[in-house]
């Protein structure tokens, strides 16, 4: 259809989708930069969406039963922001609009979660919001089965560009949610066969309806600037036992010179190009200026799901008040009272007991006591089950013939994986967890990274943690991943030394609200450290003097995980050759950077010998190892500065000079 047609056929609809059309086109040249192309082409498809299928009250951005809509296509914000400010959302002012990307105003360049109230989550990173939106519909899928239809019952939609859909993880995330059967989980294809480069066919020829069928989706397709097609194929959707697929055929910057071109996907900014185009819309107001008839007709849309929010409240409001409590608690994100106690048994427990077990053991341990406390934990594996200890038998098995499971079989998916717990902690409701190696952090690292940038508690259980991993080689080894997962801002890396000290780790990462947590584990059994009970959490405190020197002390010993042991042999053999020398265990150095400076100024005082003891790199020690102030004195490491490499363990530790013999002859040529 050409747009006169559009505009004859349907003439209020094209006047309401042209307000998020120049809505676009003004913020971005405003803000000279920005993607115009891509909402003015999927401004059919949204406004029919937003005011005849979408759940969802601007008044009440966070509402739980919301239906959940996703921009995967990030670069497109302005569609969202758009949307946002016509239908009525009260932080998304026509202010904010026009200082689209400017410093202090929510509207970010890309959509993010936690600056605008009604983002579900952040995208940009092609591909996330898809992968994203998959825990976003298990999670509705497992808390609809918990707590019933009355309480949970929502869809899920995504828009998805061509660049979602070619990014791996888009694979991952297909094939999850296909397996799973999440009927609830619409995705809105913006086929427009453009992406920046040119056309699509300069580098995929895929068959996309074919690609989701295969899966298991059903696939539906529209003209994505017909109203009435577009609604139809929404309605079909919606009404499909699987996952579905729109492929919505549109027009990347409809109407623009640029139509059609590669040109239109970036900032359209020429003025005469746009006074063009507006007046192809028939558009003849001027810039941000929305007719206060359209804009009360989107207001009304954004205020017609007011009565569905009311009724849920009555709904939620009939439960018995200890179900209220704890479906507030739930979204709250708040422990349960009698986590801390849980935690504290086993601590005693282990610290009498002092099992020698390789920490991924303990960790299945801590998530056995735990689990039965924390109904809302989801957990997970990318097909490592009995290598990662992730699941506790009380669990059972998330899937189509179980909604009540609450174990993901995510198989060989990492990145779909962490990027499926974003999604399920943004939905709410449930604290997911999931395992796989710790040197395949970098497959799933871009949603690492973005738990991290948008705040949520995810976390990640990485065994294998070092060449403790031994025959598997250095291909499996993780030797930079530690100091990539501390790199990152917010976020908290533990790397426990055995039973205690795991299940302090637990405790934290399980009570955080904002900061996801990565847990470093073992493969290799460990002896216990921690052999007398303390009430407190010390990892809490992310680094303690776990052994005192007898003797007048000379060297420090700084040591995480599986290499704290060789710091207390270490520290025998020194303390016998009359060197006193101190063993401090440092499971978290971030939780240890933000502790106060008189308690790490106790811990690390100045005028010691210090070695820090880690089989992985040396990067991110020299703050501790040099002193904060970088001058407390003399310093060594005990690491490694290669990859490993293929053979058992005791061997590569010997070969790689991990010692406590390394460590104590380190220690003396520096005294
Ligand atoms: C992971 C990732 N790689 C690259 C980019 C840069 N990028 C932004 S949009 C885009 C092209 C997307 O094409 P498409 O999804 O078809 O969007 P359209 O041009 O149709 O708006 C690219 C490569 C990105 N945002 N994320
Ligand atoms: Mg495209």
């Amino acid at each position: 259809m050409d747009i006169q047609t559009l505009r004859d056929s349907h003439p209020d609809h094209w006047m309401r989708s042209s307000a998020i059309r120049t809505l676009a086109l003004d913020g971005v040249a405003a803000a000279n930069s920005g993607h115009s192309g891509m909402p003015m082409g999927m401004a059919d498809v949204a406004t029919v969406l937003f005011s005849k299928h979408l759940k969802f009250d601007a008044s009440a951005p966070r509402w739980p039963d919301r239906d959940r809509f996703i921009l995967s296509a990030g670069h497109g914000s302005m569609l969202i922001y758009a949307l946002m400010y016509l239908t009525g959302y009260a932080d998304m002012t026509l202010e904010q609009v026009k200082n689209f990307r400017q410093w202090g105003a929510i509207t970010a360049g890309h959509p993010e979660f936690g600056h605008v109230a009604g983002v579900e989550t952040t995208t940009g990173p092609l591909g996330q919001g898809i992968a994203n939106a998959v825990g976003f519909a298990m999670a509705e899928e497992s808390l609809r089965a918990r707590w019933g239809a009355k309480v949970q019952d929502h869809f899920t939609y995504v828009i998805a560009g061509d660049g979602c859909l070619m990014e791996g993880i888009s694979q991952e995330a297909i094939g999850l949610a296909g397996k799973h059967q999440l009927s609830r989980l619409i995705v809105l294809w913006d086929n427009n066969g453009i992406t920046i480069d040119g056309k699509v066919s300069l580098s995929d020829i895929t068959d996309q309806v074919a690609r989701f069928k295969a899966s298991g989706w059903d696939v539906f397709e529209c003209d994505g600037h017909d109203p009435v097609a577009i609604d139809q194929a929404l309605t079909a959707a919606k009404a499909s036992p699987h996952p579905a697929m729109i492929a919505c055929k549109t027009h990347i910057a409809i109407g623009h010179a640029a139509q059609d071109t590669s040109k239109g996907h970036g900032a359209l900014t020429d003025a005469a190009q746009m006074k063009a185009a507006k007046e192809t819309y028939g558009w003849p107001y001027p810039a941000f200026e929305i007719p206060a008839e359209i804009k009360s007709w989107w207001e009304g849309v954004g205020a017609k799901g007011a009565s569905a929010r009311q009724e849920w409240e009555t709904r939620l409001a009939a439960l018995s008040t200890a179900k209220q409590a704890e479906f507030a608690r739930i979204f709250s994100l708040d422990v349960p009272n009698k986590l801390s106690a849980t935690i504290r048994a086993l601590k005693k427990q282990a610290a009498e007991d002092a099992p020698k077990m390789a920490t991924r053991a303990a960790s299945e341990k801590v998530l056995q006591a735990v689990n039965p406390v924390l109904t809302e934990t989801i957990g997970g594996s990318a097909d490592l089950t009995g290598s990662n200890n992730t699941k506790t038998a009380d669990l059972g098995v998330f899937g189509p013939e179980d909604r009540k499971g609450r174990y993901v079989y995510y198989g060989i998916r990492e990145h779909g994986m962490a990027a499926a717990m974003n999604g399920m902690a943004l939905h709410g409701g449930v604290r997911p967890y999931g395992g796989t190696f710790m040197c395949f952090t970098d497959y799933a690292r871009p949603s690492m990274r973005l738990s991290a940038l948008m705040g949520i508690p995810v976390v990640y259980v990485m065994t294998h943690d070092s060449i403790g991993l031994g025959e598997d080689g250095p291909t499996h080894q993780p030797v930079e991943h530690l100091a990539i997962s501390r790199a990152t801002p917010n976020t908290l890396v533990f790397r426990p030394a055995d039973l205690v000290e795991t299940a302090e780790a637990w405790e934290i990462a399980l009570t955080q609200k904002t900061t996801p947590s990565v847990l470093a584990l073992s493969r290799q059994n460990l002896a216990a450290v921690r052999k007398t009970h303390t009430y407190q959490n010390m990892t809490a405190k992310g680094a303690y003097i776990l052994a005192e020197a007898k003797q007048k002390r000379q060297v420090i010993l700084m040591a995480t995980g599986s290499e704290v042991e060789i710091a207390l042999k270490a520290r025998d053999m020194l303390e016998a050759e009359g060197i006193g020398t101190r063993v401090v265990s440092m499971p978290s150095m971030e939780l240890f950077a933000q502790s106060d400076e008189a308690w790490r100024k106790k811990v690390l005082p100045g005028g010691s010998v210090r070695i820090a003891i880690e089989a992985g790199v040396r990067m991110g020690w020299d703050r501790w190892l040099l002193g904060e102030r970088g001058r407390d004195g003399k310093a060594d490491f005990v690491g490694m500065s290669s990859f490993g490499a293929s053979a058992p363990y005791e061997r590569l530790y010997k070969e790689f000079g991990i010692t406590a013999e390394a460590t104590v002859a380190k220690a003396k040529a520096l005294l």
